[in-house]
């Protein structure tokens, strides 16, 4: 233990307010050298802190955690992050060995330590470098990223910022474990390991997924060089007896490897051509940056987000023992194909819908309303935490396919035929000019009422609206969280701007189409009708002068 002599010295430094730090879908996301210019950082997290102050009084008797996925910027960051906490009279400060705190695990720590909140120092599935992107988010006291309400008091005060509360003091060492007293802040180096693995402990059988590997069952397990291979190694490796080597691009880096962490068949290009081999292991999975999302992948045989949710909504009860007394709801975001629904309504359970972003899912959860939860984006989640949880679901999976002994595949078909399809594809169209992008979808907007009632590609329009949500807890309602054009056979387009990116726009047009019987179609073909229509309508390549998308997960 270390101690730099009280009392200390606080800097108050002026400042002016930058206008462009409101938090998006999820958190303050830039490119890093936005976040590396003087008082930038600062800004935001004396922003935070003032927003969060006024509710409690003061900090003295309070725990913050810091931590991120290990990109470029994480450890200066944090150095930064941990004077102001001192400077503004924090009690304790955990921060993640190495800098590293999972999304997930940042959720375990406050909930298990009882902190007031956490700062994750990510840009998720975005790549990282001095010229690619960086992210900030603050977690509350249930675990899970701030609501709107919060994020805007933090907005409105980076407006009108005029100075913030710093110290000079030199930087803790971030990679051993310890304490330092430095003024009257307790500053904690922890196993960012620990409480995370606490959690899945608690919730699944561990000695049966022994035995699953113990049996010849093989996993590759793609950390993408984010921060899930340190607890892929932990669990699976470690604890479950995977063979060495089940965890790929295991090792965190600062530039995840010059590639994007984003587990989807475009970026994780190496997995799924690992899981085509004649010799491929029984189950693929990767995890996003800051593992949150993840892939799920059989032998050739890609298992999209929507059916991964409603087949985990399915099997909980009988191969989970956390979820052996049931579940008490489900949610998903309003783009997110409906299977789980059906799949809620078999169990007798209620189905909410809520805007795209995991903080739409906390007041849910702590009201007891709802257990597993939801998005098309490649996350899944329980009330074990407060954030999605890609190795939680990585888990959930091993657990299925030890109780049923089958194939990933079959394991689909079962479901599909139990439940008929949604065929569903998200397109995505990034960097696209901001003024015509919005005022495309500001078009559309006008068109909905006229197109209510009509007919599309042989079915009626039933609903037409741009989505609100009325938070069935606190009361909050949240306008504008994307066009939805559904029709009477249960056929979706929706259209949204995307609210993580850092550079132009991104349009998101999802498409769904549920078919009862036929569960083994081609899914262009048959989304193809809804495609030509949504473009159509959006008039995307006379306004954006776009044909193709991106990116098609
Ligand atoms: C995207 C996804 C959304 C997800 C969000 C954060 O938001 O669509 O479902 O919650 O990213 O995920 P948007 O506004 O770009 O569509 V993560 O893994 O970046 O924390
Ligand atoms: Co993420």
């Amino acid at each position: 233990m270390t101690d730099t002599t009280p009392p200390l010295d606080i800097t108050t430094v002026s400042t002016t307010p930058f206008p462009d730090q409101r938090p998006g879908t999820s958190g303050l996301r830039k490119k890093t050298r936005v976040f590396m210019q003087p008082h930038y950082l600062e800004n935001f997290v004396q922003s935070v802190f003032d927003a969060i102050r006024e509710e409690i009084g003061g900090f003295a008797h309070q725990t913050l955690v810091v931590g991120g996925d290990g990109r470029y910027y994480n450890r200066p960051a944090i150095q930064t992050i941990l004077r102001l906490a001192v400077a503004n009279g924090f009690g304790r400060v955990l921060i993640g060995r190495g800098g590293l705190l999972s999304t997930p695990a940042m959720s375990a720590v406050i909930r298990r330590r009882s902190a007031l909140g956490g700062l994750v120092l990510s840009a998720s599935h975005n790549p990282g470098g001095p010229d690619a992107d960086f992210g900030i988010k603050y977690n509350i006291r249930n675990g899970g990223p701030a609501p709107e309400g919060v994020t805007e008091s933090i907005y409105q005060r980076t407006l009108n910022i005029a100075a913030y509360r710093t110290v000079t003091v030199p930087d803790i060492d971030l990679d051993h474990q310890g304490e330092t007293t430095i003024g009257r802040t307790q500053a904690i180096v922890i196993d960012p390991l620990a409480d995370y693995a606490a959690v899945m402990e608690d919730l699944f059988d561990f000695g049966a997924l022994r035995k699953l590997f113990r049996s010849g069952f093989r996993l590759i397990f793609d950390a993408m060089h984010g921060v899930t291979g340190p607890y892929a190694q932990e669990l699976l490796e470690k604890r479950l007896g995977a063979p060495a080597g089940t965890v790929i691009h295991g090792a965190p880096l600062e530039d995840f490897g010059g590639h994007h962490p984003d587990p989807n068949l475009v970026h994780a290009a190496e997995l799924v051509a690992a899981m085509a081999e004649r010799d491929a292991p029984d189950l693929g999975a990767a995890c996003d940056g800051d593992g949150d999302r993840n892939l799920i992948l059989g032998r050739t045989f890609f298992v999209t987000p929507g059916d991964s949710l409603a087949i985990i909504t399915e099997h909980a009860q009988r191969s989970i023992p956390g979820y052996r007394t049931g579940l008490a709801g489900v949610a998903r975001s309003m783009p997110t194909s409906t299977a789980v629904d059906r799949v809620a309504t078999a169990l007798g359970v209620p189905c909410y819908e809520t805007p795209t972003g995991w903080k739409f899912f906390g007041n849910l959860m702590d009201a007891g309303l709802c257990t597993v939860c939801g998005e098309e984006s490649f996350g899944t989640g329980s009330s074990h935490l407060r954030e999605k949880d890609g190795v939680w679901a990585v888990l959930c999976w091993l657990s299925i396919l030890a109780a049923t002994r089958t194939s990933v595949e079959k394991i689909v078909q079962a479901h599909w035929e139990r439940f008929g399809r949604s065929y569903f594809q998200r397109y995505d169209y990034e960097d696209l000019d901001v003024k015509q992008a919005t005022e495309m979808v500001a078009v559309l907007r006008t068109k909905l009422t006229t197109l209510l009632g009509t007919s599309l590609s042989g079915s009626r329009i039933t609903v037409a609206d741009d989505f609100g949500y009325k938070d069935p807890v606190d009361g909050t309602v949240t306008e504008r969280q994307g066009l939805r054009i559904v029709l009477a056979n249960g056929s979706r387009i929706v259209c949204r701007l995307s609210g993580t990116g850092t550079e132009g726009a991104t349009l998101r047009v999802y498409l769904e189409r549920y078919q009862k019987d036929a569960v083994n179609e081609g899914i262009e073909q048959v989304l193809a009708p809804l495609t030509h229509v949504a473009l159509h309508l959006l008039e995307l390549r006379e306004r954006c002068g776009r044909d193709k998308p991106t990116v098609i997960t």
